[in-house]
């Protein structure tokens, strides 16, 4: 097999145990890898209905067929498991220099099982596994838990970790590397805390084989300078993401005030050149001419990466308009290893409950220093933190008074940073998305905002799947960031000739669609799984705020989602998927997408449709 290693390191933390496995090419050709085989996995050895938090649930951390060679932008890792979050398929994406070492010590994938009796360290270092004791770096931060493991196993290790976050199991912690790069939205980072796995660390030193490796060098380094060559490419180093904040002030989406409105009065002062003027370099993640992360000096003086989720979340949705302290709450959500997307939505909840007195916790819009103290809360589990860390679902549950229909939330996951009041693509594409409310799977926005805003019709549908094939399939399986094809126009059709290169395949734009397809309808198939007769197309639906609650203020005063007309959209979206109309698979289209072995499976959950 050339592309792939073809070995998956089975590391059970109970019995202290790791064991490389090989796998065959046939699965390697019909999941690829990243999400692609995280689900497999998951779907095959998670048994339904499991405590996410018990040492039965299992922690993928998998890397694709381009990861790690010397092509545009390939330094990405999925990592993925049993969400506590929502209770559904969680995954998530980060850039770091462990997936790297990963294909170079000759694996595909990590697979964690069971759980380690205390604080542990996992090293692998290329054949050679061990567990070791964290100790001493329980109770850190995630910077200072990498400084500290790369002291004692060099620089140019890879290593991802979790912070106090994940040791607590705040269900929306995650895990961090490289001080900025953070991923596992759904509490992948709490899983790894359950397991009492501190951190990763990664040496490998292997060759990762491929099909033809002089050709991927030609059309490797061909590539990169064709990036630096696109229009967009020197702006893109200047921003990054953050160009972002700009263009959804303009559009009225920049979600302020727990998405009561899309505009923010202090919008410019968070914005991109807002940003530059505090900007002291770029980061980025491996294998990338890009560098996108802008790292800041915050309120206090130290550095922070900002993007514009991190700043929309902890910026314009808290009423927070100033943007050093944004970055120092950003800072502390890196260290803490929590999502920042889930917590700005979660202070923000707490604002609006606070002001709704529906808690006795007295948290004003854009009170910094309040929502300083409320992170730590949160990640310490103290005081009003207890219920918040459980994520706005289970608050809202809790706390009653309505506040269902303003806990911004899909399917347990907080909702991203792009407001829907008058967006129903973007609404359908969370909606939809794998893991809950993602913005990952298909940013259908941009395209929205020029194709028409307020229409409701099939173009839009079909827009939000082909974005979902490529952004949540192929870019998650193969596994490289998008960046460089949705920020700087890069041809899609790279993408094959690097798979030819690779791997030997003609790996086709119609394969890759398949492949998709099959990866959609299996994470769908676990959710279900998950879910049985509680399963509803409801799961699929945004909170009533963006239905019931018209924009008050800019272009679009007076705006809101029509229900009917998203419903239709969504029973178009089933129906294109090959699902019923509960948004269930059907047993022909999971046969027609060779998952037999799930008709069986999920049969004994639900009532399938023929
Ligand atoms: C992603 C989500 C995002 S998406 C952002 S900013 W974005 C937030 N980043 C966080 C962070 O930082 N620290 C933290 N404690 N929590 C954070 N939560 C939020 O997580 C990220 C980039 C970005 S920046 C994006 S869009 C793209 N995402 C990609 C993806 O998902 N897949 C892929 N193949 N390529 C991608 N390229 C881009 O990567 P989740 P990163 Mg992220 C600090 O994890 O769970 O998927 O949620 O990984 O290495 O930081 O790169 O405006
Ligand atoms: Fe990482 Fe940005 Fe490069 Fe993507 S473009 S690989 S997010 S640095």
């Amino acid at each position: 097999m050339y592309g792939w290693n073809g070995k998956f390191l089975r590391v059970d933390l109970t019995r202290r145990k790791a064991v490389a496995q090989q796998y065959n090419a046939q699965l390697a050709h019909i999941f690829l890898g990243g999400r692609g085989f995280a689900i497999k996995i998951l779907w095959d050895e998670l048994k339904p209905g499991i405590d996410p938090f018990s040492p039965e649930n299992k922690l993928v951390i998998a890397a694709g067929p381009l990861t790690g060679f010397p092509l545009v932008s390939s330094g990405k890792l999925v990592v993925a498991t049993k969400s506590p979050l929502t209770g559904g398929y969680g995954d998530g994406n980060i850039g770091t220099n462990a997936t790297v070492k990963m294909r170079r010590a000759g694996y595909d994938a990590i697979i964690i099982e069971g759980k380690a009796e205390n604080p542990s360290l996992l090293l692998v270092e290329d054949d050679k596994t061990e567990i070791l004791s964290a100790k001493d770096l329980w109770r850190l931060g995630t910077f200072e838990t990498e400084k500290e493991v790369k002291k004692e196993y060099g620089k140019t290790a890879g290593v991802i970790s979790i912070g106090p976050g994940g040791e607590n199991l705040v269900k929306f912690a995650n895990i961090v590397s490289q001080e900025g790069r953070g991923g596992g939205r759904p509490g992948i980072g709490a899983v790894m805390g359950s397991k009492n796995l501190k951190t990763i660390a990664i040496i490998g030193s292997g060759i990762i084989p491929a099909a033809d490796m002089d050709e991927l060098k030609t059309i490797g380094t061909q590539t990169y300078r064709e990036i630096l060559r696109k229009p967009n490419y020197k702006f893109w180093k200047r921003q990054g993401t953050m160009s972002t904040i700009e263009w959804s002030q303009e559009n009225s989406v920049l979600p302020t005030q727990n998405y009561r409105e899309g505009i923010f009065e202090n919008a410019a002062d968070i914005s991109g050149f807002a940003m530059e003027k505090i900007k002291i370099l770029n980061r980025g993640c491996p294998n990338c001419n890009m560098t996108c992360g802008n790292v800041v000096k915050d309120a206090n003086g130290e550095s922070s990466e900002l993007d514009y989720e991190n700043v929309a979340m902890l910026g314009s949705n808290i009423n927070l308009g100033d943007l050093k302290k944004v970055a120092t709450l950003n800072r502390l959500a890196d260290e803490y290893g929590i999502d920042t997307i889930s917590l700005g939505n979660t202070i923000a909840f707490a604002m609006e409950a606070s002001e709704k007195k529906l808690i006795d916790y007295k948290i004003e819009w854009g009170d910094y220093e309040e929502a300083e103290t409320l992170a730590r809360y949160i990640t310490y589990k103290q005081g009003p933190g207890l219920l918040l860390s459980e994520g706005v679902r289970t608050a809202a549950t809790r706390i009653g008074g309505n506040s269902q229909k303003w806990a911004m939330h899909i399917k347990g996951l907080e909702i991203s940073a792009y407001d829907c009041h008058v967006a129903p693509a973007m609404a359908l594409a969370y909606g939809t998305a794998a893991a809950g409310a993602h913005h990952k799977d298909a940013w259908v926005i941009s395209w929205e905002v020029e194709y028409g805003r307020d229409r409701y019709d099939e173009a839009k549908v079909d827009k939000v799947i082909e974005l979902q094939r490529l952004r949540g399939g192929m870019f998650e399986c193969l596994t490289t960031c998008r960046l460089p094809w949705v920020e700087v126009g890069f041809e899609l059709e790279w993408y094959p000739k690097y798979m030819k290169a690779a791997t030997g395949l003609n790996l086709t734009m119609d394969k890759i669609y398949t492949i998709a397809d099959r990866i959609y309808a299996l994470i769908r198939a676990f959710w279900v799984r998950e879910y049985n007769n509680l399963w509803s197309k409801e799961m699929d639906t945004p909170p009533a705020r963006w239905f019931e609650e018209p924009l008050t203020k800019g272009n679009f005063k007076g705006a809101k989602l029509d229900k009917e007309k998203y419903e239709v959209m969504l029973q178009m979206y089933y129906q294109k998927r090959g699902w019923d109309n509960r948004g269930v698979p059907m047993k022909k289209t999971l046969a027609k997408l060779g998952l037999q072995d799930a008709i069986t499976e999920l049969s004994e959950h639900i009532q399938l449709t023929a």
